[in-house]
């Protein structure tokens, strides 16, 4: 088989930059090593920025989205009991984030993918890169107990963290960044009206705690748990009692509580890797690096790179211009570190880490001082609704 691009992995970065390509007529085959109702059956992000709403609207998908996510103009954070409200529209100049599910979008773009007739394979096995530094990369896999090779100019690595993509690059040419926090988040979803229409950023002397949504009749909540526990332990009751000892008293009251639809533990760490090319290969999203959830930009990273390669190879397909692709991990990086400091910030602040440390009473202190004054608040709002893409030129 012969393409342009050959995308490994349909999580959303995949499949955004497989549809992106295909509106401007850049052929492109996918490949994952899952079924599509297993991706399906992934629950993750919730909090979408205008930039990931503008790359779906145009990549022809955005009419689901544009009807049933929610825009929310503000975001509160609860100290202790108070409530502080960051008022994102008016602190920004009239920005906003849509709440609509990691899920959804990828059923979207699944859909408009079929539609499109752009070959997939999922189920795909032994997924490999090869000869990334030529010009005329390769990538091969087996299906069905057949071995196929698909010829392609350049290889996009949406593989998320666990992917063969960037484990494919010799050793010694990435430098990897680290950082694993001492806790984790305990996520429970229920068909529950939420607890706020707006999402509850909640600092409590028990520890973290989220009220996110996916609709007015789903709920989205997390709790802040050790590295070492166990969702086993985690009864559907004992997470809502736990939940309601973190949140504000008012908002435990009309709690609406249920059986959760899904229920697990994600470990919050921080890693990127430098660079995120080698030669035609180009790493995209979880492939590159990993946000913890406080500042919901993990899925918006994604779509970050996604905007910078899609924007590089129209360049580099309809202009000839053939020093961009060589740019992209060092565009991209830009925006993922920003990404980083700021869920790396939002995590320091929101949480416990250690009980009685004076670190966790500067970390205190510098929350109370952030959301103290406008000038301040606007700072986390600015980077909360996603700094503006860099232009390509
Ligand atoms: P994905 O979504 O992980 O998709 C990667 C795809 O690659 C496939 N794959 C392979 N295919 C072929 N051969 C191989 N060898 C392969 N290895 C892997 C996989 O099957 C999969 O389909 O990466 P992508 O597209 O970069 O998207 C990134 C987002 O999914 C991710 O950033 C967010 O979901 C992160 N994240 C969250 N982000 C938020 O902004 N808010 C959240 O609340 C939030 N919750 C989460 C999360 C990530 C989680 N993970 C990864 C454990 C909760 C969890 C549990
Ligand atoms: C979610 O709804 O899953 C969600 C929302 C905001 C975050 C993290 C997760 O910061």
């Amino acid at each position: 088989m012969k393409t342009q691009v050959a995308i490994i992995g349909s999580g959303p970065s995949g499949l955004l930059l497989g549809q992106l390509l295909h509106q401007q007529g850049i052929d492109n085959i996918l490949l994952d090593r899952v079924s599509p109702a297993y991706i399906l059956g992934r629950i993750r992000a919730g909090v979408i920025e205008q930039g990931f709403v503008g790359l779906m609207k145009e990549a022809g998908v955005a009419e689901r989205m544009l009807r049933e996510g929610e825009i929310h103009h503000e975001v509160d954070i609860a100290v202790h009991g108070d409530y502080h409200t960051i008022n994102l529209t008016e602190l920004t100049g009239g920005k906003s984030v849509t709440v609509y599910g990691q899920t959804e979008i990828t059923h979207d773009l699944m859909e408009a993918r079929t539609a499109s007739g752009q070959l997939s394979f999922y189920e795909a096995t032994n997924v490999k890169p090869h000869d990334m530094k030529s010009d005329k990369p390769f990538v091969t896999f087996e299906k069905d107990g057949e071995t196929h090779r698909i010829d392609c100019d350049y290889i996009a690595g949406c593989d998320g963290s666990h992917g063969v993509c960037r484990a494919a690059i010799p050793k010694g040419i990435l430098t990897e960044y680290e950082r694993i926090y001492p806790f984790g988040w305990l996520g429970l979803l229920s068909d529950t009206p939420p607890v706020n229409y707006e999402l509850i950023y909640v600092k409590s002397d028990e520890g973290f705690a989220l009220c996110s949504k996916r609709s007015e009749t789903r709920s989205r909540y997390y709790v802040q748990v050790p590295l070492d526990e166990k969702v086993e332990n985690w009864s559907d009751d004992r997470f809502w009692d736990e939940l309601k000892r973190r949140i504000p008293e008012d908002a435990a009251n009309r709690l609406v509580t249920g059986p959760s639809i899904e229920k697990s533990i994600a470990p919050l760490r921080s890693f990127v890797v430098e660079p995120m090319q080698y030669g035609r290969l180009f790493l995209l999203g979880d492939a590159a690096h990993i946000v913890p959830p406080t500042g919901a930009k993990g899925l918006n990273l994604a779509a970050s790179d996604v905007n910078t390669l899609y924007r590089i190879l129209i360049k580099t397909y309809k202009e000839g211009r053939t020093d961009l692709t060589q740019r992209y991990s060092e565009i991209a990086l830009r925006r993922v570190w920003n990404g980083v400091r700021f869920s790396w910030w939002m995590t320091n602040m929101l949480h416990h880490f250690y009980r009685d440390s004076i670190e966790d009473k500067i970390r205190d202190s510098e929350l109370n001082f952030f959301l103290a004054s406008e000038h301040r608040r606007r700072i986390l709002a600015e980077q909360y609704v996603g700094l503006p893409y860099e232009d390509i030129d």
